[in-house]
């Protein structure tokens, strides 16, 4: 099937390439749903909500300090050097597209990512007074987390029940529907509207290849599933395009 796959990547001209967080796995990022789990008791559900953050500030930074602590430790895995190194490929137009905030994809070198669900290193006002700060993974641990007006900063993400950027899912949108073929890798494909962006692809006849170490809603619906770790899925797919 790597092949195969191989074949279909090297005569299209415009690939979209969506990400979660299984693509980080094996650097060292814990997953958000599976036997590990996140953080403690909790589950992404119950912290990353507004009513979470208006209820308990402290404990939700708590957790994103625990994964920028975790991240900034990380180094980018093979895969992500791969999916960079297929947005320098000349022969075609490659989007890539991630629901993750831990910015390994730009350390990895991607020129580009759309950013689906934000960057936990960015964080702005919670009462949106404007304020926008970049933070640096390997800038000392943020200790301030209040806004020049008062208010709490928070990080810079989409949580449940927040609407994606309108631009960013515009943007997604038509990179999918663009596409000769669409790469997900490392997504349990169940948060939507990310979730229906392969749905959408194959409306308009991609083809639509699966990494995953494990099925997924999506398989049953994909051109191909590759069995395995990112990190050595896309190392095999490299070597034949
Ligand atoms: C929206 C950012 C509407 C924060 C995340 C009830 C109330 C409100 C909303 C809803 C509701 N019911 C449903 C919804 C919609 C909801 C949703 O889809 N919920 C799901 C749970 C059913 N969606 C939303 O709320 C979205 N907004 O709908 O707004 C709206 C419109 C207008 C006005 C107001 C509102 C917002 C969704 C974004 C939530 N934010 N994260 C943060 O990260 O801190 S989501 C979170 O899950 C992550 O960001 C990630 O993006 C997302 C998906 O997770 P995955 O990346 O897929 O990770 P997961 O652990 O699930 O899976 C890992 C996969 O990797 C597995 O398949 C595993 O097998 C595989 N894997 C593991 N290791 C490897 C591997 N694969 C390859 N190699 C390996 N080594």
């Amino acid at each position: 099937m790597i092949t195969e796959v191989s074949e279909w990547l090297r005569g299209a001209s415009q690939i979209a390439v969506l990400t979660g967080a299984g693509i980080s796995a094996e650097s060292g990022v814990p997953v958000f749903r599976g036997h590990s789990g996140l953080w403690r008791q909790f589950r992404a559900e119950d912290l990353a909500t507004p009513d979470a953050f208006a209820r308990q500030p402290a404990l939700v930074w708590e957790w994103y300090l625990w994964r920028r602590a975790l991240i900034a430790r990380a180094t980018p895995n093979e895969g992500h050097r791969v999916l960079a190194r297929l947005q320098q490929h000349k022969g075609a137009t490659v989007t890539l597209l991630s629901q993750n905030v831990d910015g390994l994809h730009r350390r990895a070198g991607s020129p580009s990512v759309i950013e689906l669900h934000g960057n936990l290193w960015r964080v702005r006002c919670a009462d949106d007074c404007g304020l926008v700060v970049h933070d640096v993974e390997s800038d000392p641990p943020r200790t301030n987390l209040r806004c020049r007006c008062g208010a709490w900063l928070r990080p810079d993400v989409v949580w449940f029940g927040e609407p994606l950027d309108a631009g960013t899912l515009q943007r997604a949108t038509t990179a999918v529907e663009q596409a000769d073929v669409v790469l997900v890798v490392g997504t349990s494909a169940v948060v939507y509207p990310v979730a229906a962006l392969p749905e959408i692809a194959r409306r308009r006849r991609a083809r639509i290849v699966e990494v995953n170490i494990d099925e997924t809603p999506l398989t049953p619906r994909v051109d191909a599933h590759l069995r395995g770790p990112a990190a050595s899925i896309l190392p095999q797919l490299e070597e034949q395009l």
